[in-house]
C-alpha cells in the first residue's frame, strides 16, 4: 500500500521550473535556487536546473515533449535518478513523465511534505503532516502506484486495474477522517492549554523560513530552541514566559512560510497556527540579506491575511543586516556613500511600515538592545489597552 517514507537521501536532481506569463526568468531563477536548498535540505543534491519559456504549462508533461527527452537523456548521461518541478504536479503528469524518462518525478509540495515529515517530532506535528500527505496524495493515487512498482512491489505486474486503485482510495480516504478526528482531540486539548496562559499578552515570531526566527527567539528569551540553515528547521510552536523590566510576557517561535506551500499543509497546520492568530503582537522576521526578501515578505504578509492574523500590531524585524552589508558594500565603497545607502534603506522601510521596524543582526547581536526595548514598548502598551486600570500590572 501506500508508502509515506520517502526518502530522497542522496539521489541525484534534476530541477524543472517553467517561465511564463506571470513568472518571469529572474523569478523562475530564484524560485529554482530555492528549490535547490529545499532539495538539499531533504538530503538530494542538484545535478542540473531547467528552465523552459512556455505560455502555458503543458497537460500531458509540464514541459514540452521535446524538453522531457533532453532531460531524459542529460539524466542517462549523468546518472540523475529524480525529478523535480517547481509546481504541483497532477497524478497524470507524474505518470506521463515518469514514463517517458525513466526516472522517479516528484514536485515542490512533494519535497516539503517530506521535509515536514521527517522534521515532525510532536504528535500534534505528526498528525498534520501525515493528514496533509494523504489529502495530497488522493488525487495522485495513479501515478503514486508507479514508485511503488518501480520500488520492487511487483516487479513484471501488470500494475493497479481500476478495483486496486478504488480500494486504496477508500483505505486513504479512512485515513484521513481518522487523522481528522485525532488532530480534533489534540486540537482541543492545546487549547485549554492556550486557555490557560490567561491573562498575558501574548507575541509571536512570524517569517519565512530560515530567517532567524528560532536565533532571534533564544536571544530573547535565553531558550534553546533548535536553529539551523536548513529550511523549517523548526515545525512545533515553542512558547516560553519571559520578563522585561518587570513585564511579564510570552513569547512563541512558529512554522516559517515559504511560496507554495502546499495547501493541504496550511489547512492541517492551522492549529499550530492559532499561536499566531491569537497572538496580540506580532514579530515578522525578515532575512534582509535574501535577493528576494521583499517577495519573501509579501508571501508572509498574504499568509498571515490567509489564517486571518492580518490586522494584528506588528514590528518588523530586518535581520542578518551583517550579511546584507556583506553582500551589498564591495570594497570601493566609501564609509560616506555605505552610510547612505544603509540610511535610504532604513527610511524606506520605517516610512512603510509606520516607524514600526528595527535594524539588527542576530549573529552579531547588533541592535538586540533596541529590539528588546522595542518590544516591551509595544508589549506594555497593549497591556495598557487592555487592561487600563490595572497600572501594577506593567511598568507605565
Ligand atoms: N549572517 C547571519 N546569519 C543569521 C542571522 N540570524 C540567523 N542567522 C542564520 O540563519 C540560519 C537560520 O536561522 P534560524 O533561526 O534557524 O531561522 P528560522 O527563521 O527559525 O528558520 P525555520 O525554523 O527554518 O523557519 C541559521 O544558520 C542562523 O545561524 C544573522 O543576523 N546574520
Ligand atoms: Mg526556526
Amino acid at each position: 500500500m501506500i508508502d509515506l517514507k520517502a526518502n530522497y537521501e542522496d539521489e541525484r536532481a534534476i530541477l524543472v521550473g517553467l517561465i511564463h506569463k506571470n513568472q518571469t526568468e529572474v523569478q523562475t531563477v530564484e524560485y529554482l535556487d530555492e528549490l535547490a536548498f529545499l532539495a538539499e535540505t531533504a538530503g538530494a543534491e542538484t545535478v542540473k536546473k531547467v528552465m523552459q519559456r512556455l505560455p502555458h504549462r503543458d497537460a500531458k508533461t509540464f514541459v514540452g515533449k521535446g524538453k522531457i527527452e533532453e532531460i531524459a537523456e542529460y539524466a542517462r548521461a549523468k546518472d540523475v535518478n529524480l525529478l523535480i518541478f517547481d509546481d504541483e504536479l497532477t497524478g497524470s503528469q507524474i505518470q506521463n513523465i515518469e514514463k517517458a524518462t525513466g526516472i522517479k518525478t516528484i514536485d515542490r509540495s512533494d519535497l516539503i511534505l517530506d521535509i515536514f515529515a521527517r522534521r515532525a517530532k510532536t504528535a500534534q506535528a505528526k498528525v498534520q503532516v501525515e493528514l496533509a500527505q494523504y489529502q495530497y496524495i488522493l488525487p495522485r493515487l495513479r501515478g503514486m502506484w508507479k514508485h511503488l512498482e518501480r520500488q520492487g512491489a511487483g516487479i513484471g505486474s501488470r500494475g493497479p486495474g481500476e478495483t486496486e486503485i478504488e480500494t486504496d482510495r477508500r483505505i486513504v480516504k479512512d485515513k484521513i477522517t481518522l487523522l481528522r478526528k485525532r488532530l480534533g482531540e489534540i486540537d482541543r486539548q492545546s487549547q485549554t492549554q492556550r486557555q490557560e496562559r490567561g491573562t498575558f499578552i501574548r507575541v509571536a515570531f512570524v517569517g519565512y523560513t530560515n530567517v532567524g526566527k528560532s536565533t532571534l527567539m533564544n536571544i530573547l528569551s535565553k531558550s534553546e530552541v533548535f536553529a539551523e540553515n536548513k529550511l523549517f528547521a523548526t515545525l512545533d510552536t515553542t512558547t516560553r514566559k519571559v520578563v522585561y523590566e518587570q513585564t511579564p510576557f510570552l513569547l512563541s517561535d512558529t512554522v516559517g512560510f515559504i511560496r507554495k506551500l502546499p495547501h493541504h499543509l496550511v489547512e492541517s497546520f492551522k492549529s499550530t497556527l492559532d499561536e499566531v492568530r491569537e497572538a496580540d503582537i506580532l514579530i515578522h522576521v525578515v532575512d534582509t540579506s535574501h535577493p528576494a526578501y521583499e517577495d519573501q515578505m509579501g508571501t508572509v504578509l498574504k499568509t498571515l491575511g490567509e489564517i486571518g492574523a492580518g490586522d494584528k500590531p506588528m514590528l518588523t524585524v530586518f535581520n542578518k543586516m551583517d550579511l546584507y552589508e556583506q553582500n551589498t558594500f564591495d570594497e570601493f565603497l566609501s564609509d560616506e556613500v555605505k552610510a547612505e545607502l544603509l540610511t535610504d534603506l532604513k527610511q524606506r522601510w520605517e516610512h512603510q511600515t509606520a516607524g514600526a521596524c528595527v535594524f539588527v543582526s542576530a549573529i552579531e547581536r547588533r541592535n538586540i538592545d533596541l529590539l528588546r526595548e522595542t518590544v516591551l514598548e509595544k508589549v506594555q502598551q497593549q497591556y495598557r489597552e487592555r487592561y487600563p486600570y490595572l497600572t501594577d500590572f506593567y511598568k507605565a
